[in-house]
């Protein structure tokens, strides 16, 4: 670090000696960026997160497909082989063909998994489909026992219950089968799993889960709220976000992801996919992704698919190659937006602090950078905006300047705070250097 600082242009040199006369010692620029990431799972661990996508076992023999999978991500799901109706197609008769080929793929190639889906409304084996009441719950629990325990040791994180609630206002629970067997199914569910595999982070895993607003949120909120409280064993929330123009990206994404990590929960985004082309599209990504970074408990995201001709719904396109196995606009704007977790700066300062930024929501004319302190509780940190662009807002602390260099301080709202900038064509993430006060 010194040497890099004794590297430094004779004008900065310059600047820093007279900061240094007037009694405080501010570097004043960031330290070098760690290297961009050229692929979406080496961008994304810079922030120690990955990036996954679905692969289903039929396309594994497509060698476009299959480099495209292990060139970019490092976390995988298998799209449907490790269901119910596929893992036990006749009851206590488990197959794991399919599934462990996938997950033997991702294993061998140093890549993740996440378990999908041990309980479901859908996709059960037709001699379950017919069953009620305690035979149900039993057959539920063996089934979990069967394919958890198969898999034991090798899986990240279970979808243990997927879409148990209804869509719309009612926040009620969906009326299944599985349902029908009591209450208390979706905590007998994660009980049986933590059994079967210790170690896997265990996951409830849900669609229109995204806006903050939605009756449907706040009653995976509120299950997931009282299992904390009751200790019942669940480590995550999975949000699908299966995105198109009946149900955008919602603005208050960022907020729902934190409400929900609030509770002790990690998150994760699990199936994403966005209908739509270009930059409308390209924006949307971005969106999620920012969300997603400004949450220190979102460990990842999963796109659902990898080319649009390999999606669930291909006419909507909403996947981030195309059918030719190219980078869509969406690519570069979710790979640019991971790149930024080093975009801000950490710098020497006077050894006392670092500050990190991190650029998070955006408008057509404004963004926000977010800002973490380290080292001590009373710093000064200065921001460097870019051209053009001049503060609209900020919050958990004080700041005076309008524009160029701005200068924060607590304001008693702890060490992370915020700033909203006009761009006004300039969408560069500020830099920040951190000094004790
Ligand atoms: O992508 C999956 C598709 O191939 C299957 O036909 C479908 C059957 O229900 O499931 C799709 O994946 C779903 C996932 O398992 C759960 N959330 C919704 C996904 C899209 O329907």
């Amino acid at each position: 670090m010194r040497a890099e600082l004794a590297r430094r242009t004779a004008g900065i040199a310059a600047v820093a000696a007279m900061l240094v006369t007037s009694g405080v010692v501010i570097a004043t620029t960031a330290s070098p960026a760690q290297a961009d990431g050229s692929t979406l799972q080496d961008a994304a661990a810079e922030s120690d997160r990955y990036y996954g996508t679905a692969i289903a076992a039929s396309r594994m023999s497509d060698s476009q497909y299959i480099n495209i999978a292990n060139r970019e991500f490092n976390m995988i799901t298998a799209e449907n082989e490790m269901k119910m109706d596929a893992t036990e197609p006749s009851q206590n008769q488990f197959n794991f063909s399919s599934g462990d080929q996938i997950v033997n793929w991702a294993l061998q190639n140093g890549k993740r998994v996440r378990g999908h889906a041990l309980a479901w409304h859908s996709q059960q084996p037709g001699w379950m489909q017919n069953m009620e009441g305690s035979s149900l719950r039993n057959a539920m629990l063996n089934h979990i026992a069967g394919v958890a325990g198969h898999y034991q040791g090798k899986i990240y994180a279970w979808d243990v219950v997927n879409e148990a609630f209804e869509d719309g206002s009612s926040g009620a629970r969906r009326n299944s089968n599985l349902q029908r067997t009591g209450n208390d199914w979706i905590e007998a569910a994660f009980y049986a799993a933590r059994e079967a595999d210790p170690d896997a982070k265990l996951c409830y895993n849900d669609y229109n889960t995204d806006n903050w607003q939605h009756a449907k949120t706040q009653a995976v909120y509120n299950m997931v709220r009282d299992f904390k409280s009751r200790g019942v064993p669940i480590d995550c929330v999975g949000f699908q976000a299966h995105f198109n123009s009946g149900n955008p990206v919602p603005n208050n994404y960022h907020e729902t992801l934190q409400n929900f990590a609030d509770l002790g929960v990690d998150v994760q985004i699990t199936e994403l996919d966005i209908a739509g082309s270009g930059t409308s599209q390209a924006e949307q990504f971005r969106g999620v992704t920012q969300a997603c970074m400004a949450v220190t408990r979102c460990t990842g995201i999963t796109v659902w698919g990898v080319r649009d001709t390999d999606s669930w719904r291909a006419s909507d396109t909403p996947l981030l190659f195309d059918g030719y196995g190219q980078k869509k606009l969406a690519y570069g704007y979710v790979l640019d937006q991971l790149n930024t977790a080093d975009g801000g700066s950490s710098d020497p300062g006077d050894g006392s602090c670092s500050v990190t930024a991190t650029r998070t929501e955006s408008w057509g004319d404004r963004f926000n950078t977010v800002f973490t302190v380290s080292g001590t509780d009373d710093w000064v940190v200065r921001i460097s905006t870019g051209s053009g662009q001049s503060l609209q807002n900020s919050w958990n602390a004080d700041i005076s300047g309008t524009s160029g260099t701005l200068t924060a301080t607590p304001n008693g709202n702890g060490n992370e705070f915020g700033i909203t900038l006009y761009s006004n064509g300039n969408t560069s993430t500020p830099s920040a250097s951190c000094s004790a006060a």
